[in-house]
């Protein structure tokens, strides 16, 4: 019997699990990463195992793909799972936070008038998602956008241009700031937030 190598893996982090703290703790990545992150990786080799079209695609292209399809929930949700964590991941940085430099801060004063503004739309979008999803900064038509997404959804599928994002699932958060929600938001914002990984997205 041959063993089939499993077609998508659990990306590295891009830095150490202790390397956000003490904002985001080693204990938060050893359950959101290690189990959580892992799990929807796990699930995703299961689910499309016995499938060669889809077990062949990359992750952003089966996502695309079964977004359309009713039937592939369950791949979709844990296709756009992977995809959405390791894009969290990248979207913070030790020593990161804080308004934006360059070309981000013009698109940010272009689109949204100032960053406070924006800052108070984010916080907003990420605050008001009921139960699980997710916040996102996005480029849609040349322009800056805030948008937020329920459970998986991601607005890739969308064809709009992901820039950054933040998890406000409970399993991001509870261990470090339990209920409160906005103060993980605020932290996030003020000392996680990677603007130069957003300005890459832009292409
Ligand atoms: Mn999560």
């Amino acid at each position: 019997m041959t063993t089939q190598a499993v077609p998508f893996t659990l990306p590295a982090l891009p830095y150490a699990d202790t390397a956000l703290e003490p904002v985001m703790s080693a204990k938060t990545f050893s359950f959101h990463y290690a189990k959580h992150h892992k799990a929807y990786v796990d699930n995703l080799n299961n689910l499309v195992k016995d499938n060669a079209e889809l077990a062949s695609m990359s992750l952003e292209a089966l996502v695309k793909k079964v977004a359309l399809d009713s039937t592939k929930a369950g791949v979709f949700n844990n296709a756009a799972q992977v995809w959405n964590h390791t894009f969290f991941w990248h979207s913070m940085r030790p020593g990161g936070g804080g308004a934006p430099t360059g070309r981000m801060l013009e698109k940010i004063n272009a689109s949204f008038g100032d960053y406070e503004k924006f800052k108070t739309a984010f916080s907003d979008a990420a605050k008001t998602q009921f139960g699980s999803g997710w916040a996102w900064l996005v480029e849609d038509g040349g322009k800056l956008a805030v948008q937020k997404t329920a459970n998986a959804e991601t607005p890739m599928t969308a064809g709009k241009k992901c820039l950054l994002t933040i998890d406000v699932w409970e399993h991001a958060y509870y261990l470090d700031f339990q209920n409160r929600r906005p103060d993980y938001i605020t932290a996030f914002l003020d000392k996680l937030v990677n603007w130069e990984f957003a300005e890459r997205n832009l292409g």
